[in-house]
């Protein structure tokens, strides 16, 4: 066999202890290779395998990718590229293969005649997969018409590469099974994470056809991502929910500076810019150089052309780049060789050449589409121009509400401030109904709680316009109270509560108000969401009496293990709360407001998840009913992305 030659050379003992420490430098801190050891590291993983069988694609060699949950928790992956090379690699003495898997950061490094990732994007995560992992078998279907295996346990090689019989096309199979000793919270894999992940890899990938299934019992499902137009039909996806205000996705791609540039963008009537930037197919949530280079390049045509078209007047100022990104939806991608990460969370790029390529790309490109299409570019900007006038008014209304609070206007009338000045001690009740405020000030711990009631519907912030969004009472009251300030102005450490409590009744009424009360927050305070600082209250649902005795109930469930406990007979008297008006101020206190004894829900963020969480909103909020019906139809997401 080909491999048994590689056993007799005099160094591989000492190659194969490096090779053994390297990857037990993986196994010691595997928080510094995949992040984490939750269940978030558990599927990055997936993703690090799934990255190789990409960049095939990238390369132009590989169309398919499978991905298999197994019974057993264990993952394959599956391509029809040209399979990992099998030959020797003369630097380390072993097949290519196993130097993928068992030498960390292959790659680069190995490049020269073996091994080197198309592009040098990704591929140095193979070892480090292997390393956390209880077992991993590849299967390769060689271009010399063979099949080969090998496998490794906890990264140890088990046996030399061996062949195990002829094939007729050429691929690469990994299957592995993450090591419950590294992974301590959970070995479980949630379908509906890889869902979303492939669909986005599948997205940025055009062409290419991702498969996943599901074989877990009683859990049987699969699904395809696969998009011809790649984030053209990403933006499509996206914008799903609203109406477009022109058909077309504008699309611009192309190579600059050694970057690989691709945006596509399209305008939809909402007010909200919906912008997600990417390099090498990873999110970049704060942006970054390629994103600045949008930026620019966007306003800058646009001024051009509405001023050479004389739809900008010779008295008009600027269009400015939010006017411009008004209801815009966009990607923008782009690939490069070495991307610099910087910020906080290492979430943005940093590399200057991005920018000047991004802006180069689609300045060029949008020129020429705005030249072709001049009813597109009238709508876009005309738009443009409406939301210039609204903030110019906004900025007026602004302007008054801080001179009124420089005035001692400060607090809204409403609001039952708590006597502690110290943010840390202090919450704030965001109540539904003058009614339920009333119970709510009278139960409250003076100190420490205040309460806001607000009266009947809240303005939805995705249907206004911010002029109109901050003349409305209830929002002001809001804004006033937290301190914070909204948008560019935002100022946490200005923040008077550090828990801002949402209480509505439990109803789908209570659901919806809450929901636009979440949607405000969302996109003018999304740092209060961010840092945790929201909360949603739980009302309770039953009230059940039996010999002087009462108990609530928050669920069905809960209500049914009471009855169990306590017996069902004719003693019992239950009610069902129907709004938070129904309960007296003692009850208030007992049920929902006492810190002792209430349920919170911590409202929060995935930050990898933005796009859903935009869209989430946008389809509750939106204009059109059909997807809004669907969504509540089929719910699971907006929960669980706000873990309520
Ligand atoms: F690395 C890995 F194990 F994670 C992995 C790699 C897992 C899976 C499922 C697939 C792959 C993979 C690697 N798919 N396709 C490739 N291609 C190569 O490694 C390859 C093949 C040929 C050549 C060449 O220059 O001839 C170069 C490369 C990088």
């Amino acid at each position: 066999m080909s491999t048994e030659t590689t056993q007799t050379n005099n160094e591989y003992g000492a190659d194969q202890i490096q090779i053994l420490e390297g990857l037990e430098a993986v196994r010691k801190r595997p928080g510094m290779y995949i992040g984490s050891t939750s269940e978030r590291g558990l599927h990055h993983l997936v993703y690090e395998i799934v990255d190789n069988s990409i960049d095939e694609a990238l390369a132009g060699y590989c169309k398919n990718i499978d991905v298999t949950i197994n019974e057993d928790n264990s993952i394959t992956v599956i391509d029809d590229g040209r399979g990992i090379p099998v030959g020797i690699n003369h630097k380390a003495g072993i097949p290519a293969v196993e130097v993928v898997f068992t030498i960390l950061h292959a790659g680069g490094k190995f490049g020269g005649g073996g091994y080197k990732v198309s592009g040098g994007l990704h591929g140095v995560g193979a070892s480090v997969v292997n390393a956390l992992s209880d077992w991993l078998e590849v299967i390769i279907h060689s271009d010399d018409g063979k099949k080969y295996i090998q496998r490794y346990e906890k990264g140890k090689v088990m046996y030399p590469l061996k062949e195990i019989g002829k094939t007729d096309h050429t691929g690469t199979e990994v299957t592995f099974k993450p090591d419950g000793t590294i992974f301590t919270e959970t070995l479980e894999y949630d379908y509906n994470i890889l869902k979303t992940r492939l669909r986005e890899m599948a997205f940025l990938t055009k062409g290419v056809k991702i498969n996943l299934e599901d074989k877990r019992k009683d859990k049987e499902q699969k699904k395809s991502f696969h998009y011809e137009g790649g984030i053209k039909e990403y933006v499509e996806y996206l914008n799903r929910v609203n109406e477009s205000l022109y058909d077309e996705v504008v699309y611009c791609e192309g190579m600059k500076n050694g970057v690989y540039v691709e945006v596509a963008f399209q305008h939809n009537s909402s007010y909200n810019e919906s912008c997600y930037s990417f390099v090498n197919n990873i999110t970049t949530p704060e942006g970054g150089t390629h994103m600045t280079g949008f930026r620019n390049a966007i306003t800058k045509t646009f001024n051009d052309y509405a001023r050479n078209q004389k739809i900008l007047k010779e008295k008009d100022g600027n269009l400015s780049g939010e006017d411009i990104r008004e209801g815009l939806t966009a990607i923008i991608s782009v690939k490069i060789e070495e991307p610099q990460f910087e910020g906080q969370t290492k979430q943005k790029l940093g590399n200057s050449e991005a920018r000047g390529a991004v802006e180069g790309v689609v300045s060029e490109q949008l020129t020429y589409f705005l030249e072709q299409n001049p009813q597109i570019a009238k709508i876009i900007c005309e738009k443009a121009l409406l939301a210039q006038r609204a903030r110019e008014a906004a900025r007026r209304a602004k302007e008054t509400a801080r001179k009124g609070a420089l005035e001692g206007m400060s607090l809204p009338g409403k609001l039952a401030d708590c006597s502690d000045k110290n943010p840390e001690n202090c919450e704030i009740y965001i109540v539904e109904g003058d009614s339920a405020g009333g119970s709510a000030k009278i139960a409250r711990d003076r100190a420490t709680q205040a309460i806001l009631p607000l009266r009947g519907k809240i303005l939805n912030v995705e249907k206004s316009r911010l002029d109109k969004i901050l003349v409305n009472n209830e929002i002001r009251a809001m804004i006033t109270a937290f301190g914070t300030g909204i948008s560019d102005e935002f100022d946490i450490t200005k923040l008077r509560y550090h828990k801002i409590i949402i209480m509505t009744d439990a109803d789908v009424d209570g659901a919806h108000i809450s929901t636009l009360l979440l949607t405000f927050l969302y996109r003018f305070m999304p740092e209060l969401i961010k840092q945790g600082y929201v909360y949603l209250a739980q009302p309770p649902l039953y009230k059940l009496e039996k010999n002087k005795k009462v108990w609530y109930a928050y669920t069905d469930d809960e209500l049914d293990a009471i009855l169990s406990e306590v017996g069902r007979d004719n003693n019992n008297s239950i009610q069902r709360y129907k709004g938070l008006g129904e309960m007296d101020a003692e009850q208030l206190w007992d049920t929902t407001m006492d810190p002792e004894k209430r349920i919170l829900h911590r409202v929060t963020i995935n930050e990898e998840e933005a796009s859903d969480i935009d869209v989430t909103f946008m389809t509750l909020m939106g204009d059109k009913v059909e997807p809004r019906r669907e969504f509540i139809e089929a719910n699971a997401r907006f929960v669980k992305n706000l873990d309520i």
